[in-house]
């Protein structure tokens, strides 16, 4: 264990985002300082920190669904979470949406992490086709709006994750817990244990500063030829390859024992590059750990879109707001009168009403 204490906080969101949450503690098998939160009484009554959140408005019973109950029981309660904060620099989310709590109460967690300084890294679960369009369309809806407002997310379809359509429902829901925690465990390993390449929680925090919406995967191998298996199977995996735009920036852990050679290292990374544009900026984080990945190697691998901008500024801050609000007003301004430009302005009373009535009347937009 680190001999300092941790300043990444997991927190666990809805029933299956608690479910995944205490995955991921017991994998890690040491300290993890976490909090699980929902709005149903029942997931409490396991071992650890339990916030309930809504208990006045939904009783401790969930909220059936419904993401706009869970987002004003979360606005009722979320301060309950201010005693888990103490010393925390980076949150990471971990939830599955398509019920309630998972999405509302996700939102107005990372809101309330953001005020008081904290960025947020979301882990969040999409449901499965078969679970039909109602539970798809409320994914939907909270990405975007989980997406404005955490520092960084990542989305993983259930679909995906499971790859097998022969397996049963119960085999294919624990596969789905465990790929995802298993994820998120790694990813704690890279930040929380000693490597000749580190990584830690400063460095994550300003990595995921405005990162915005990111893909995620992790792949494992051993035995002979263990690194160029692993580029194999990067290279066809349908989470990493789903992207809409180049990719801008990568981070690449690799976990593994003292056997861990630099031509293994080499092919990693290599590989990588290749797969999503040597252009993209590139960081690597190592963790030799014997005793848990004596033969074999694990890679985690985070790929980022956006135009990377480091800030120390959590995206809700009022500073955020300002400067959004400052933006959307330089990048809404006119650029001209384009094919009206040598055409008479229409004016009237004093006003040109050919510019748009919200610069006209000062209004600012906020987006
Ligand atoms: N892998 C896995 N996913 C689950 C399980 N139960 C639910 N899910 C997924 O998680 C999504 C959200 O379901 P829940 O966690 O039950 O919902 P919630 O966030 O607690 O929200 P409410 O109960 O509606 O307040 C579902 O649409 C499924 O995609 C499970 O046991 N395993
Ligand atoms: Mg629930």
């Amino acid at each position: 264990m680190s001999d300092t204490i941790s300043s990444m906080l997991l927190i666990g969101i809805g029933g299956a985002g608690c479910a995944m949450a205490r995955n991921i503690t017991h994998a890690f098998g040491e300290n993890l300082r976490y909090v699980l939160t929902d709005t149903d009484a029942k997931t409490g009554e396991y071992d650890g920190p339990f916030v309930l959140i809504g208990g006045d408005r939904l009783s401790g019973r969930g909220s059936g669904g419904d993401v706009v109950a869970a987002r004003l029981a979360a606005e009722d309660s979320v301060q309950a979470l201010d005693d888990s904060l103490e010393g925390i620099r980076l949150a990471i989310i971990v939830t599955s949406l398509g019920g309630g709590t998972g999405g509302g109460a996700t939102l107005e967690t990372i809101k309330h992490l953001s005020e008081r300084g904290i960025p947020s890294c979301v882990f969040a679960t999409t449901p499965f086709a078969f679970e039909g369009e109602t539970r798809q369309r409320n994914a939907r809806g909270m990405m975007t709006l989980i997406e404005e407002a955490a520092s960084a997310c990542f989305f993983i379809p259930l679909d995906k994750v499971v790859g097998d359509p022969e397996s049963d429902m119960p085999t294919a829901m624990r596969r789905a817990v465990e790929t995802v925690a298993s994820g998120v465990t790694l990813f704690w390993r890279l930040v929380e244990k000693p490597g000749y390449i580190r990584l830690d929680a400063e460095r994550v925090r300003h990595l995921v500063a405005g990162a915005g919406r990111g893909r995620f995967a992790h792949v494992s191998a051993h035995g002979e030829g263990r690194a160029a298996k692993i580029v194999d199977d990067i290279r066809r995996s349908s989470i990493l390859l789903a992207g809409s735009g180049p990719v801008t920036s990568i981070l690449c852990g690799v976990l593994a024992g003292d056997d861990l050679r630099l031509s293994e290292i080499g092919t990693i990374s290599d590989g990588i590059r290749e797969t999503f544009g040597d252009k993209a900026s590139f960081e690597l984080a190592t963790v030799n750990d014997d005793l848990t990945f004596s033969g074999r190697i694990s890679v985690i691998v985070m790929l980022f879109e956006s135009t990377h901008q480091e800030t120390e500024e959590p995206k809700g801050s009022e500073q955020a707001r300002r400067r959004r609000k400052q933006r959307a007003i330089l990048s809404a301004g006119p650029t001209g009168r384009g094919r009206f430009n040598n055409s008479e302005p229409t004016i009237w009373n004093g006003e040109d009403l050919d510019t748009p009535t919200f610069l006209r009347k000062n209004i600012s937009l906020e987006f």
